[in-house]
């Protein structure tokens, strides 16, 4: 694609089949405070690198939509003010008038599965938003993956969502839903969201891209990864501040894009910062497991 910008060491983990991990820039801008975002993003870079496959992190930078980061551009995403949020429908807007801006999941995966990268983590998708019957908002998220060759490795879909009916879309849209090494769906800050899900294993996950490769299926797959139990948070609580940024939400008539940032801050006050330590250890087990699901894809072949 000729607006995709590859960076040298992406162009050459292609040429030397070396497993490739694409990584999301909105929860740099828009998920995480400063510096915890800055921290992370690089740390997740190293965790890829641990697991003998290349980091591709994914943003718009100066209107350039960029696979592959380096350190100054992550800087930027980390600090500037008026980074974009950038969705599927944001994405023309946003190259056009040279901006910069990040990719949510939606615009993650577009742009790796157009460059050809077939693994992606994340740490929570976006999905059917609890009021949809007034609302009507649905993640971008969902309609994308439906049409996005790739593996998206995740704790789940963020629990400030509808999550049972989140699970329906998939099936509708025809995205394989897995727990890695659970039957138990997880709830994004919580290990469990009560949902029963079929388990994968990180062998069987790699061996069922393979097999995806021979049925030209345009959907993506879905692994989902639980927290790490050291943090995650308990379920009763989490639900009474989920059930109370949302009210928040709803008393500042907030709206659109911006109600993922709004309850993922709201949340992070609320629970003194222990949101966010949760949302730190996932993204970081959830990069790792990628890489090595990827690892054995490539190996395999
Ligand atoms: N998960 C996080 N932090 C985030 C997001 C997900 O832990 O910031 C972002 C992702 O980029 C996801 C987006 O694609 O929120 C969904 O936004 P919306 O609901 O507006 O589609
Ligand atoms: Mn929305």
């Amino acid at each position: 694609m000729k607006t995709l910008h590859v960076s040298n060491e992406i162009r050459e983990a292609f040429i030397e089949q070396k497993p490739i991990v694409a990584l999301e820039s909105t929860i740099i801008s828009h998920g995480l405070p400063y510096p915890d975002n800055k921290e992370v993003a690089l740390r997740i870079h190293d965790i890829v690198r641990e697991e003998g496959a290349v980091p591709a992190t994914i943003a718009i930078i100066d209107g350039q939509l960029k696979v592959g980061l380096d350190e100054e551009d992550i800087e930027r995403l980390a600090t500037e003010e008026g980074v974009v949020k950038t969705s599927i429908r944001d994405l023309p807007g946003v190259l056009t008038k040279r901006q910069t801006g990040s990719t949510t999941v939606a615009t993650t995966s577009y742009a790796a599965s157009q460059a050809g990268i077939r693994f992606f983590a994340t740490g929570g998708i976006g999905g059917v938003h609890r009021d949809f019957p007034n609302s009507m908002d649905v993640s971008n998220d969902l309609n994308t993956l439906a049409k996005s060759n790739i593996c998206v490795v995740s704790a789940g879909i963020k629990s400030i969502l509808d999550v049972p009916n989140t699970l329906e879309m998939f099936e509708t849209l025809g995205v394989p839903v897995y727990g890695y090494e659970t039957t138990r769906y997880p709830g994004f800050y919580t290990t469990d969201s009560g949902i029963t899900v079929e388990t994968i294993s990180k062998e069987e996950a790699a061996s069922l891209m393979r097999t995806k490769d021979h049925l030209t299926l345009d959907q993506s797959v879905h692994i989902a990864v639980p927290v790490p139990e050291e943090e995650a948070i308990d379920p009763d609580w989490m639900h009474s501040i989920i059930l109370e940024a949302l009210q928040e939400a709803n008393n500042q008539h907030v709206t659109g894009k911006d109600i993922t940032p709004f309850l993922l801050k709201t949340i992070h006050e609320k629970t003194n910062g222990q949101s966010v330590k949760a949302n730190i250890a996932l993204i970081k087990n959830n990069a790792k497991i990628a890489a090595q699901i990827a690892n054995n894809y490539y190996n395999n072949y």
